[in-house]
């Protein structure tokens, strides 16, 4: 399919996760958003938190989530709400890739708990895609402590403590192309194009 802003605004790749950051031909800035807003006259604006519709994140449903069979009920609320799987699978992971995983949260008092918590035990890594699906799938989470969490967030409403809040995901941009790389091979991401895009995208 060629799209209205495949012509205004090329693809290129995002470092190393085949993500689909998309610059703007000529003006070397990033594309703001689904073609509604190149239609509505608005210039694209410089944002790399902003990749399109092809923008990335990486979730991954915990040992907690996974023992209390959330599986499918997590996976369903991204499928709703319109985000495209692009990869999955059910894996066991070792200290040492949890380690790199929660670096940024090496020095917290939990830091070790939560990795032994985490390692050798069935969890389900997912890459998701679509508009602006980092921002979205963290408020689709909720807050770290399910208490704090609006109901309606999947943390709300399946968990209750902060250690067992069912579901990662990436905090930004930077954080989701790095957990991409470290659970997947770049032949595990599949790129492809739901038939039901045209009706959830106002993009011609
Ligand atoms: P989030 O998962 O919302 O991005 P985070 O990155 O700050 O939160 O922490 C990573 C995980 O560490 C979190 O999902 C659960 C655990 N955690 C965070 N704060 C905690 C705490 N005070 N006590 C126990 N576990 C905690
Ligand atoms: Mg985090």
């Amino acid at each position: 399919m060629r799209l209205m802003q495949d012509v205004l605004c090329g693809e290129i790749e995002v470092e190393g996760t085949r993500g689909l950051a998309r610059q703007c031909r000529g003006t070397g800035k990033q594309r703001s958003g689904p073609a509604k807003r190149l239609s509505e006259g608005k210039e694209c604006e410089r944002n790399m938190a902003d990749s399109g519709s092809r923008e990335r994140t990486m979730l991954l449903i915990k040992p907690d989530g996974v023992q209390r069979g959330l599986v499918g009920k997590i996976i369903t609320r991204f499928e709703e709400k319109g985000y495209l799987l692009v990869a999955m699978k059910l894996t066991q992971a070792s200290e040492d890739l949890y380690r790199e995983h929660y670096t940024e949260l090496k020095d917290e008092p939990f830091y070790a708990r939560l990795v032994k918590y985490l390692s050798g035990r069935p969890v389900v890594p997912m890459v998701w895609e679509g508009y602006n699906v980092v921002k979205m799938t963290r408020l689709m989470l909720g807050q770290t402590d399910p208490t704090a969490s609006e109901p309606g967030t999947i943390r709300a409403d399946y968990c209750i403590e902060a250690a067992r809040n069912a579901c990662h995901g990436s905090d930004n941009l930077e954080c989701a192309k790095r957990e991409i790389n470290l659970w997947f091979k770049p032949e595990e991401l599949i790129s492809y194009t739901s038939c039901t895009h045209q009706w959830i995208y106002d993009e011609h």
